[in-house]
């Protein structure tokens, strides 16, 4: 299955849901050197590539919690475009890039790409959000998040959640949840609440998800005594276009968009 081609029903789930779970896309074996390598960054065998962040949990930096080992303090490491094993072993895997081509288009830039660690023993929720809010060009139908778990995510231990059809909806006012503790700009979407249907995605290693960026998701809490660990990636056609007004000032501290597939569009991101 993972091996295949987008059917012709997976695409359509995608334009009416707003998401699709691929079951086994990754192989178990492919899976561990990016596990490795995140355990490696974070125990300090590795020095951290040029300008990839460590994010420590928030519960961590303010001291509510004291964790044993370094791996339970790590909420996510990002923008690991300069790291040869996360990048070129995950944003640039063909078969990811396939598909990731058939639901965007032939020129694809990594955008931004994240392995999210969610330790037992802290809150680690993330609201209910969605992705287009960091996003400063469009269209949206023209940006895509793929998101493959490395270890099993379940209910327990906090697996994404998603609200079906919401792509559809535009992008809604966002704010910090009124949570204790809440993780550096994990922000919710307004108007979402416990009464909004929502869906769990429980996935086993190697399944993937991609999803649109309107499409509003998060994840719970982390009540097992395991880690939570998947890795994803954000790409867009580099026929996208900067809003007016957004577009990035030379040497502002923009994260750099990487063509992965395809060919560059003068005047687009
Ligand atoms: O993996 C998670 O817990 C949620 C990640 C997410 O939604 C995000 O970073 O936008």
């Amino acid at each position: 299955m993972s091996k295949q081609l987008m059917t012709e029903e997976q695409r359509q789930g995608y334009d009416e849901q707003g998401f699709v779970v691929v079951r086994g896309f990754f192989d178990k074996d492919e899976l561990e050197p990016w596990h490795q390598r995140f355990v490696d960054i974070v125990e300090g065998r590795v020095e951290p590539a040029e300008n990839m962040l460590v994010m420590r949990d928030v519960m961590v930096v303010k001291g509510a919690v004291e964790p044993d080992t370094p791996q339970e303090a790590i909420a996510k490491i990002q923008d690991f475009h300069h790291d040869p094993v996360l990048f070129e072993g995950y944003c640039k895997n063909e078969r990811l890039l396939s598909w990731v081509e058939g639901l965007i288009g032939p020129d694809i830039k990594s955008i931004h790409n994240m392995l999210i660690n969610k330790p037992p023993g802290v809150d680690g929720r993330h609201p209910i959000h969605q992705d287009l809010l960091y996003f400063p060009f469009r269209p949206a139908d023209k940006i895509i998040a793929t998101w493959t778990a490395l270890e099993p995510c379940t209910r327990a231990n906090g697996c994404l959640v998603v609200v079906p059809g919401s792509h559809k909806g535009e992008l809604l006012p966002h704010e910090n949840p009124d949570w204790e503790y809440v993780n550096f700009l994990y922000v919710g979407a307004k108007g979402v609440d416990a009464g909004t249907e929502r869906m769990h995605l429980e996935m086993e290693p190697g399944d993937t998800v991609f999803f649109h960026p309107l499409l509003l998701h998060g994840s719970g809490r982390n009540t097992s005594s395991g880690f939570r660990r998947a890795i994803s990636c954000h790409y867009a056609s580099a026929t996208c276009s900067w809003i007016k007004g957004q577009e990035p000032i030379p040497g502002q501290g923009f994260r750099p968009y990487v063509l992965v597939r395809g060919e560059e569009h003068p005047s687009c991101i």
